[in-house]
């Protein structure tokens, strides 16, 4: 079953998303996103220019093959473009495949291994008591576990809050990043205070998530871990920039909040030393930015091996492609913990139809052969590409800090 054409297609259906459609000889397709969010056009190149013509051709049937023959065969390793790249193609040789054997795609990874994928949504406002609303809403929508983000007073819009409280877009149109404002004093002293007022709102049970988005140095964020054991969360995300890996034995020797981070990572060689050392708790690397459906059962085997679950990143920058393939790997995968849902536009659904649903607090792939996601092509040509990139930070005095 040769490959016979490779489509990449870019479309702005409420933000940007680059697609790839490969096309086999008896017709058969297979779709696989591509989004890197404020980064989408150097993907759209690196597929269409440096990809798309190796494909032509192939065996279909090779996922595997392909894989290494894009990894391997580039001779420049990793990296957030290539790898988008390869999951793109990766994801969809998997569709392709189960779609030819009529099956859905977690059958073809060992079948399920439990019966609905747990989700977590997205719970913001401009302060602590717009988040408890927020928490409360999603509550009321039957999620099971709540991230929960707050303003902190004096800082404006920061990463997490700020385009209404039951939904948050990173990304913003622009031919420039919009430059957000930081203080870490401030941040540190207003968490503790929002999860303490949500214990004393809601359920002890009630798994609560946060994400500290790369801004804390390792001893800030052991601290904030600290002070957020009274109220026993869910995770603490990205507590620390994860370049320097040895800050996360720091955070550990200080705290016992469980620790998630991994959704920049692209390769199972980010990870291995934190989930090898047992420095966290979930890996949270994507389908669409760490190799495919192919490469993140590697990651999730390391994982498994070392009591690390997975929590695989879904904001609205994953398209419906992207949150297909994770909802057949995460009803697969044996140490599955939880994913993240951020519910996409009317405009993005109606651009991807999709199989999959959300009911009470868990999500299911549905029984549809392969991803049970398409793209309609003529509906997506409605929506060009528009410019735009995600913030920057600046500390109050002006310095550029991790956004
Ligand atoms: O593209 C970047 C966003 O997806 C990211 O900032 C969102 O941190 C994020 C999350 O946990 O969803
Ligand atoms: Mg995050």
């Amino acid at each position: 079953m040769k490959i016979v054409d490779a489509k990449v297609i870019v479309c702005s259906p409420g933000r940007n998303f680059v697609t790839l459609k490969l096309v086999t000889e008896d017709g058969v397709y297979g779709l696989g996103d591509a989004t890197l969010n404020g980064r989408e056009l150097a993907v759209v190149s690196y597929l269409k220019d440096h990809v798309a013509p190796l494909l032509i051709g192939r065996d279909a049937a090779r996922i595997e093959d392909t894989w290494h023959y894009l990894y391997k065969g580039a001779y420049w390793r990793r990296g957030p473009v290539t790898m988008c790249a390869i999951s793109a193609v990766d994801v969809a040789l998997w569709d392709i495949k189960a779609k030819s054997l009529g099956v859905p795609l977690y059958q073809l990874l060992g079948g399920a291994s439990r019966d609905a994928v747990l989700v977590y949504g997205h719970a913001n406002g401009a302060n602590i008591e717009e988040t408890v609303a927020a928490v409360a809403d999603y509550q009321k929508l039957g999620y099971k576990a709540i991230r929960a983000q707050s303003g902190v007073p004096g800082l404006g819009k920061i990463y997490g809050v700020g385009r209404g409280k039951m939904q948050y877009e990173a990304a913003q149109e622009g031919s420039l990043p919009v430059e957000e404002t930081w203080n870490t004093e401030s941040y540190l002293n207003l968490v503790p205070q929002l999860f303490a007022r949500l214990r004393k709102e809601f359920s002890e049970e009630l798994p609560l998530l946060h994400d500290a988005h790369h801004r804390l140095t390792p001893i800030e964020a052991a601290r904030l871990g600290r002070s957020l054991e009274p109220y026993h969360l869910f995770w603490l995300e990205d507590p620390t920039p994860a370049e320097l890996q040895d800050g996360f034995r720091l955070i550990r020797q200080h705290t016992t909040t469980p620790i998630a981070v991994g959704e920049v990572f692209n390769s199972v060689y980010d990870c291995e030393r934190l989930i090898k050392e047992q420095l966290i708790d979930y890996i949270r690397t994507a389908v669409v930015h760490a190799g495919g459906i192919t490469h993140m059962r590697k990651i999730a085997s390391l994982a498994e091996m070392h009591q690390v679950r997975t929590g695989c990143h879904g904001a609205t920058d994953m398209s419906p492609v992207c949150m297909a393939a994770a909802l057949h790997f995460d009803l697969s995968v044996h140490n599955f913990g939880i994913q993240e849902y951020m519910v996409h536009s009317a405009e993005t659904d109606s651009v991807f139809p999709h199989k999959y649903s959300f009911s009470n607090g868990f999500m299911y792939p549905g029984d549809a052969p392969g991803l049970g996601v398409d793209i309609n092509e003529e509906l997506a040509a409605k929506f060009p590409y528009k410019q735009a990139y995600l913030p920057v930070n600046r500390a109050l005095d002006g310095t550029m800090h991790s956004w």
